[in-house]
């Protein structure tokens, strides 16, 4: 099937940079936020001093390593607004090997646990690789005839290490970066993570994210906000010019329905292709494609074409 997905696209212009922010919703219902990354790579005068922090690019130029970060909040409400956050973590047992000749011998595998997180303080999440686990999102009067609770997980496609430390400088002004996701229960009063004093109110702030966890509120069964933290390093390269590509500098995060369809819900597309070799050839069956002149959906006709050719100046209609 042709992956076919509609997306809802805005541009933050930030002095040299753009960014491409993408909400892609797709036929299997998982829901991505994607952040693209481009513009002019913002330089200095080159210098041997600055060989420490960046690359020399150009003849006289040098661009400083950098971090772009992002925090997007996710009002979540999986079936109704009582929620509730839970990771399955994936550990390792051992076993005895009664297949093995050796005396003694054992195996590991691998099992799931369950742990729901009962406070704001259990979930502020800091990602640790020797502890996998999923995070799902569910109401727990919801579940399906085989006791699955019906959930969205949120998979994380572009976390990077805030490397200011905790509490230095201005660092507490991006709290949320401390974390690569952070649950919260929701409150009119909460309702950004940052503000735009941010940069200069570090002592005394307008918003203090790190408050929002802090109070370390019950989170079980309430109203839930998921706050996630996306982010790249950037070391510029000679191929950022003249433009920063996205290609390379584009993290994201997913909400996946899990266990929340009784199937994947993209059966119900009409545009599906089935492939199968039959009778020594291969069987080609076409589903619902729609008849054009029938069809309720058809994009507008442009004439981007003909206006490039014509070199008039580009309008949007
Ligand atoms: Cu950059």
């Amino acid at each position: 099937m042709v992956n076919v997905f509609l997306v809802l696209r805005t541009i933050v212009t930030v002095v040299n940079y753009d960014y491409v922010l993408d909400f892609r919703f797709y036929q299997n219902g998982v829901v991505e936020v994607k952040s693209m990354s481009t513009g002019y790579a913002l330089t200095n005068a080159f210098s041997e001093m600055e060989k420490k922090y960046g690359f020399q690019l150009h003849e006289n130029i040098v661009a400083s390593f950098h971090t772009h970060m992002f925090h997007f909040k996710a009002d979540l409400d999986v079936k109704g607004q009582s929620n509730r956050y839970e990771t399955i973590d994936i550990k390792t047992e051992t076993t005895p090997n009664e297949f093995s000749r050796k005396i003694n011998s054992t195996y590991s595998q691998g099992y799931l646990e369950k742990s729901i997180k009962r406070t704001e303080k259990e979930a502020a999440y800091k990602f640790n690789f020797e502890t996998p686990k999923y995070h799902i999102f569910y109401n727990n009067k919801t579940r399906d005839t085989y006791g699955n609770p019906s959930a969205y997980r949120l998979i994380h496609n572009g976390m990077v290490k805030q490397i200011i430390p905790e509490g230095h400088n201005k660092e507490p002004a991006i709290s949320w970066a401390r974390y690569q996701h952070a649950v919260t229960k929701r409150k009119d009063t909460e309702a950004h993570s940052s503000s735009m004093y941010s940069m200069f109110d570090t002592d005394n702030q307008v918003v203090n994210f790190q408050g929002y966890i802090d109070d370390d509120e019950n989170i079980t069964d309430e109203d839930l906000v998921l706050w996630v933290t996306l982010g790249v390093h950037h070391i510029p390269h000679k191929e950022d010019l003249p433009l920063t590509t996205t290609t390379g500098l584009s993290p994201s995060f997913l909400l996946q329905p899990y266990n929340y369809f009784p199937e994947d819900p993209a059966m119900a597309s009409p545009n599906a292709v089935r492939i199968e070799p039959k009778d020594s050839g291969v069987y080609i069956e076409r589903y619902g494609i729609p008849d054009e002149s029938k069809n309720t959906c058809v994009p507008r006709k442009t004439n981007f074409e003909n206006k490039i050719k014509s070199k008039t100046t580009l309008i949007f209609e």
